[in-house]
């Protein structure tokens, strides 16, 4: 169970869940198993945090909403950065994204999720077996598609990075502060489009800063390529060389 919002993977919705009047013991249970998953997933978070430190590499948790253009920017990443980053893939089902990523240039491992609308510190340990980190400096993680579960799963990360892409409105920052306060970098995607939409840059980012005043933001197009070399020079200063 996401104990953000509380959605059943596959494997749990086939409990009998039974309906009964005491719903403040049900509510009681409820936080009791919320708070041992949490526990549960901080230790794998903290045994990956050890395992990048010793491996020297930097890892971002890259959050945003379905379609907003993480895997489009992890193209570009991946035909910039190559054989020096690798990407591991959460997603519900599928594995188009990793495949993308791979195409495109760097090596990518796919996680299904099977329902869970985010990813947790244990499969992303699993995942990290599947890579060959030999030459890699940059991990990425594309999380699974929502603007709120993920952003209270600690993966173990150095950094989490937002997108928010002009199609999906200025006004989100402040509707989804859980993810947007604990963000340290934030993308503007599909700045392309600006002829066409009514989004203010500016009150995105200012509010952002709201929230966070140490976030750094780019304005960026994964399709034009325009903005990115402030983010390639970003990401190049925190993994050296
Ligand atoms: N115009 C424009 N389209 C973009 C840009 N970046 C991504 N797209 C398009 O947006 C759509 C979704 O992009 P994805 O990279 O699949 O988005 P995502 O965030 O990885 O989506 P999920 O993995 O499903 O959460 C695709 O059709 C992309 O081509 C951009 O900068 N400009
Ligand atoms: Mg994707």
């Amino acid at each position: 169970m996401c104990d953000t919002c509380g959605c059943l993977s596959p494997s749990e919705t086939g409990h009998h869940h039974h309906h009964h009047d005491h719903k403040h013991t049900h509510e009681h249970k409820q936080i009791a198993i919320g708070e041992s998953v949490m526990a549960r997933n901080d230790e794998y978070a903290e045994k990956n945090r050890a395992h990048f430190a010793e491996k020297r590499l930097f890892v971002i948790n890259l959050i945003s909403s379905p379609g907003s253009g993480k895997t489009a920017v992890l193209e570009v990443l991946a035909r910039h950065f190559g054989s020096r980053m690798a990407v591991i893939e959460g997603d519900i089902q599928t594995s188009r994204d990793a495949d993308r990523v791979t195409a495109a240039g760097s090596a990518a491992h796919q996680i299904e999720t099977q329902g869970a609308c985010h990813l947790d510190a244990h499969s992303v340990g699993h995942a990290l077996a599947h890579l060959d980190l030999e030459t890699v400096k940059l991990i990425i993680i594309e999380n699974v598609g929502n603007l709120v579960c993920p952003s209270t799963y600690d993966l173990g990360e150095n950094e989490k990075m937002a997108i928010l892409s002009l199609p999906e409105g200025d006004d989100k920052v402040l509707k989804y502060p859980a993810l947007f306060h604990r963000v340290k970098t934030l993308l503007i995607n599909k700045m392309d489009l600006s002829p066409y939409l009514q989004f203010d840059v500016d009150r995105a980012e200012a509010e952002c800063r709201s929230l966070n005043p140490e976030v750094q933001s780019f304005r960026v197009s994964a399709t034009t390529g325009v903005g990115m070399d402030a983010l390639f020079a970003y990401l190049e200063d925190r993994i050296g060389e």
